[in-house]
């Protein structure tokens, strides 16, 4: 509990245990947005929560020297190297985390799996279907070997959305009919917003879709507990050419310099599909929903009940019991903050809600419980694959003017 948590500290208890336990020695490739995300989950989850394993900030990798040694020294890595291959050939590294543009997921994730690292991967997995799939031949390889490969879909790990997960399961809303989920932003609306990778699809592999599309499948097939069969869509690029950056992003932030190029990604994708069970759900992603900065919103309305979220209230979780007598039926609202509601009896007193950061640090817990106890990682490298054959199908759809894509499951 978390009172024999807390006396257990107080007399040394828990403390000493951790530290006496092995380390996992993490190597990170990338620092930017994502890698300051991932260095926030590493650098908290062992203060935290007690796990079998110590996480261990060992390395941090990117190719400008001044960069990565400001970004170990701010976010509290040890060493810094500017070679990813060096890093993975270091026998002190025991896990490798790739926070870097989809371009180099494969090649730093198939590197790091076949030297007997364990890997956690950014999502998307990968810019094609092709690349993912080798990926995954080499994660279920690597798994003979005792090594895992995880795909970092955070949203997942948040409270309400495993709570969410866990009432479907229960049978809470029934049988399930729809699922409905928009992935909103807006920074994009500005015409003049520079041309960074998350732009170009040799680097980011497909705009909106991949970016924040990814995240809503994931999300919809881990609540509804199975796959999609088949989609129909639209995507669209609104704004065709931008100006080229200048100098470095930060987050979703950049500057402009001279000369324009051409956007070769969606802004917005838009699409039905079918889950295996014949369940039907809608998904819309995009970057120009003006006024909208970080929306995730999702829905499932079941036989008996339905359940919803919105991440911008992330510490609740909306419910309509179906069987309560009409008079005094409606959706309540659960304060996802309980001690026993997923991972929260570790954090605050109820009612002191998480954010954002947290997903990364559950991430982390979740990956090192499946590494100490020999489990398949979840999301696994085959169900980050699976997301990207709905990627490429609600392209080839799109393409299509929306005729009507299977998708292998
Ligand atoms: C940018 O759209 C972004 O940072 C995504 O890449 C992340 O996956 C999402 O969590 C927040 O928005």
């Amino acid at each position: 509990s978390a009172a024999e948590q807390s006396a257990g500290a107080a007399a040394g208890g828990p403390e000493r245990a951790r530290t006496a336990r092995p380390a996992l020695r993490v190597g990170m490739v990338g620092y930017a947005f994502m890698g300051a995300a991932h260095s926030q989950g590493w650098r908290t989850v062992g203060r935290v929560f007690d796990l079998p394993l110590t996480p261990v900030l060992a390395a941090i990798c990117g190719r400008d020297a001044t960069a990565v040694r400001a970004a170990a020294d701010r976010h509290g890595w040890a060493t810094a190297e500017t070679d990813w291959r060096a890093l993975i050939a270091r026998d002190d590294i025991d896990l490798v985390d790739i926070c870097t543009p989809g371009d180099s997921h494969a090649e730093i994730a198939l590197a790091a799996l076949a030297a007997g690292k364990h890997v956690l991967c950014e999502k998307p997995l990968a810019n094609t279907v092709a690349e993912a799939e080798a990926m995954t031949r080499a994660a279920e390889a690597a798994r003979e070997r005792g090594r895992l490969a995880m795909v970092g879909f955070n949203y997942r790990r948040l409270p309400a959305m495993a709570l969410a997960r866990r009432m479907v399961t229960e049978g809470r809303i029934g049988t399930l009919r729809h699922v409905r989920v928009a992935y909103l932003q807006d920074w994009l609306v500005d015409p003049d917003f520079p041309l960074t990778w998350r732009l170009r699809k040799e680097s980011a592999g497909s705009g909106a879709l991949g970016d924040l599309g990814a995240h809503a499948v994931d999300l919809a097939q881990f609540l509804a507990g199975e796959r999609l069969a088949g989609v129909s869509a639209l995507t669209e690029t609104f704004v065709r050419e931008r100006p080229l950056p200048g100098g470095p992003t930060s987050g979703l932030s950049a500057v402009a310099s001279g000369g324009t190029g051409p956007v070769t990604v969606d802004d917005a994708a838009l699409f039905a599909g079918r889950f295996t069970s014949g369940a039907l759900a809608s998904f819309e992603a995009t970057r120009y929903a003006t006024g909208r900065r970080n929306a995730l919103r999702i829905e499932l309305n079941g036989e008996r009940g339905s359940l919803a979220f919105d991440l911008e209230r992330l510490n609740e979780l909306e419910y309509h019991d179906g069987t309560e007598p009409g008079m005094y039926a409606g959706f309540r609202r659960i304060l996802v903050t309980e001690p026993d509601h997923p991972y929260l009896h570790a954090w605050w007193p109820p009612g002191h809600g998480l954010g954002y950061e947290h997903t990364f640090v559950h991430q982390a817990h979740d990956l090192v419980h499946a590494i100490a106890e020999g489990r398949e990682a979840d999301p696994s490298f085959a169900d980050g694959l699976q997301v990207q054959r709905v990627l490429a199908a609600v392209e080839e759809s799109a393409a299509k003017n929306s005729v009507y894509t299977t998708v292998a499951v």
